[in-house]
């Protein structure tokens, strides 16, 4: 039998990163990671195996706050037994949520524990900057670091142009273009995918975010799907997450492509793709200036002599509206359920401020 690595290593291959080990770990059993969920239970990688498990039951109270579930990323406490139980969700260094699909104003994860985002786009159909500034925006909520994929290079002849473009609107975003069917090509990502480094692919479907991770791991793990043919969209082939351990160290979740892109209403405008306009805002003579024809309005002049892009402008102004409201919804919410404590006031009152409509 080979020697068990010590427990440091063995935690390092599924990305922990020396954080303190809860003190009573030993008592309850042992640290092991969400790998994937499914309707039966959860798949666990101790760093060394995989194994089932499933939650304790309190975790499937039907009142609680899905986020608080555990999560493909999370590092969970597991009491051994026939099967094993996840007692606990150990704390997260990051999140990256959405708001729930449909009418519930619920949210949800996608990953916990990650570093960066990589937001996948195909430069084979329309590329379109309003949605990657959406994506930018959710992943400013997270805590992780976005990192632009442009895949399909090999499929377009303007792939300089279009980067060039991109550039131009999406500011201080590491932007690559690649074949994500070449690993000479997708080497420049191996720097985010090292030992200790937890990586997730986001994007549509058909985006490629499974042929990514096939070609990083240098087999056929994920099943992958030709686009349709006419308007390049993808098939929904991704039915799941799954974390993934890659022969570079670092661990990578694959995803199934997202339809919808619901805001959490926990994201801030003022920081990230968007601070320049909150910077030009405050700029403005009026300090309530709704950014129309008022005198001396900073946003206005930008527009005027081209520092602005308008079309960055009005989806600002759209994503703005939209995260106002879901803050208020958000803030409801959390005082229906007798949640409202200072923090979440606090919140609440700041986005108002800030992004309450004139
Ligand atoms: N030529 C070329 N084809 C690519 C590239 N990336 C992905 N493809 C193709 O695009 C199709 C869709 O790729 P997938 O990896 O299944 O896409 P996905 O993002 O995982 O899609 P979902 O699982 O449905 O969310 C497949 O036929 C891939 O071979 C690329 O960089 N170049
Ligand atoms: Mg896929
Ligand atoms: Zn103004």
């Amino acid at each position: 039998m080979p020697p068990s690595p010590d427990p440091e290593q063995r935690l390092a291959r599924i990305g922990w990163r020396a954080q303190a080990l809860p003190s009573d770990v030993d008592e309850v059993g042992s640290v092991a990671r969400v790998v994937a969920q499914h309707r039966a239970g959860y798949q666990l990688h101790d760093g060394v195996e995989l194994y089932n498990a499933q939650p304790a039951a309190r975790f499937l109270k039907r009142d609680l706050d899905p986020t608080e579930r555990p999560a493909v990323g999370d590092f969970v406490l597991v009491a051994p037994g026939k099967p094993p139980t996840i007692e606990r969700v150990l704390p997260r260094r990051t999140e990256l949520k959405r708001g729930a699909a449909g009418e519930s104003h619920q949210r949800q994860l996608i990953a916990t524990n990650i570093d960066t985002v990589f937001v996948l786009s195909g430069l084979d159909g329309d590329l379109n900057p309003a949605r990657l500034e959406r994506y930018l925006l959710l992943v400013q909520g997270s805590g992780a670091a976005p990192v632009l994929v442009l895949t399909k290079a090999d499929r377009s002849d303007a792939v300089d142009a279009i980067v060039a473009e991109l550039e131009q609107r999406i500011v201080g975003v590491e932007i690559h273009a690649v074949n994500a069917k070449s690993p000479d090509s997708i080497a420049p990502l191996l720097v985010h995918l090292g030992p200790g480094h937890t990586a997730v692919l986001v994007g549509s479907s058909g985006a490629g975010k499974s042929t990514l991770t096939n070609t990083l791991l240098g087999e056929t793990r994920q099943a992958t799907a030709a686009v349709r043919e006419h308007d390049s969209r993808g098939r929904h082939t991704t039915t799941h997450r799954a974390l993934i351990l890659l022969p570079s160290g670092g661990c990578l979740i694959d995803t199934p492509g997202m339809r919808e892109l619901k805001l959490t209403g926990e994201e801030q405008l003022d920081l990230g793709q968007f601070s320049d306009i909150d910077e030009l805002a405050q700029a403005c003579r009026f300090g309530d200036c709704a950014h129309g024809s008022e005198p001396g309005c900073a946003v206005q002049a930008a527009l005027a002599d081209g520092r602005l892009d308008p079309q960055r402008w009005r989806n600002y102004l759209k994503l703005r509206d939209e995260l106002a409201a879901t803050a208020d919804t958000l803030e409801a919410q959390m005082r229906k359920k007798g949640e409202a404590r200072v923090l979440t006031k606090a919140l609440g009152k700041r986005l108002n401020e800030k992004y309450g409509r004139h």
